[in-house]
């Protein structure tokens, strides 16, 4: 299987990292989606990161349904089978994956013109963000994200989130306004699993 996209997304981050936990073996590819378009397109027309290519050549888009790829094939999941802590995983991981698509959008907004910003929409994304960080921050402090020793689908997604906001858009996303959220993830990238897909790779 061929996972395409850059580690600096989120998506495929979360994607690769939860393919290894699964021992899912994927090859990965490191293309850009505005760098290298030409060749993105040539293997998925939408040029959407991440995209995977299986093994019978069929071609996925989006992180969810790819995880669910590699769930299929490895017929287990990393989610709890207990139904109190699955839902709150499935509510963790969701708000985990609006903080990340908040901060996509707010890097997003940066790369318009000055003057083709629209000054209210740029604060209502960074109020979802913070809302979404605050959440997730008061999470991490009463212990339902961790760094494992079984990581859960939220805990990956929450602690590369978090990357992603300190890589790319830092300025709002001061560490030390979430400090537990922050510590969780410093102890989920020091894990081996989250060095073999480093954020800053290519
Ligand atoms: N919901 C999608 C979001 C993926 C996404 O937005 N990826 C970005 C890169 S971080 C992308 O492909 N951007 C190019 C575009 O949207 O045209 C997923 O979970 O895979």
């Amino acid at each position: 299987m061929l996972l395409v996209g850059m580690l600096d997304s989120p998506y495929v981050r979360r994607a690769a990292v939860t393919a290894t936990l699964l021992d899912v073996p994927v090859e990965h590819r490191s293309v850009s989606v505005f760098r290298h378009m030409d060749e993105f397109r040539a293997i998925n027309p939408l040029i959407k990161a991440p995209s995977l290519v299986t093994d019978a050549g069929t071609v996925i888009s989006e992180s969810l349904l790819i995880i669910q790829h590699f769930e299929d094939v490895a017929g287990r999941s990393l989610r709890p089978v207990e139904s109190a802590a699955r839902e709150r995983d499935l509510a963790l991981t969701g708000i985990a994956i609006v903080a990340a698509d908040k901060a996509v959008a707010i890097e997003y907004e940066r790369k318009r013109p000055e003057a083709q910003r629209y000054a209210p929409w740029q604060e209502r994304i960074v109020t979802q963000l913070h809302t979404a960080l605050d959440l997730l921050d008061a999470a991490a402090k009463e212990g339902a994200l961790s760094a494992g020793p079984e990581l859960l689908p939220c805990d990956i997604a929450a602690a590369i989130a978090w990357g992603f906001c300190r890589f790319v858009i830092p300025d709002v996303a001061p560490a030390e306004r979430w400090p537990a959220l922050a510590a969780q993830a410093a102890a989920c990238e020091a894990l081996e699993v989250f060095k073999t897909w480093p954020i800053d790779r290519e």
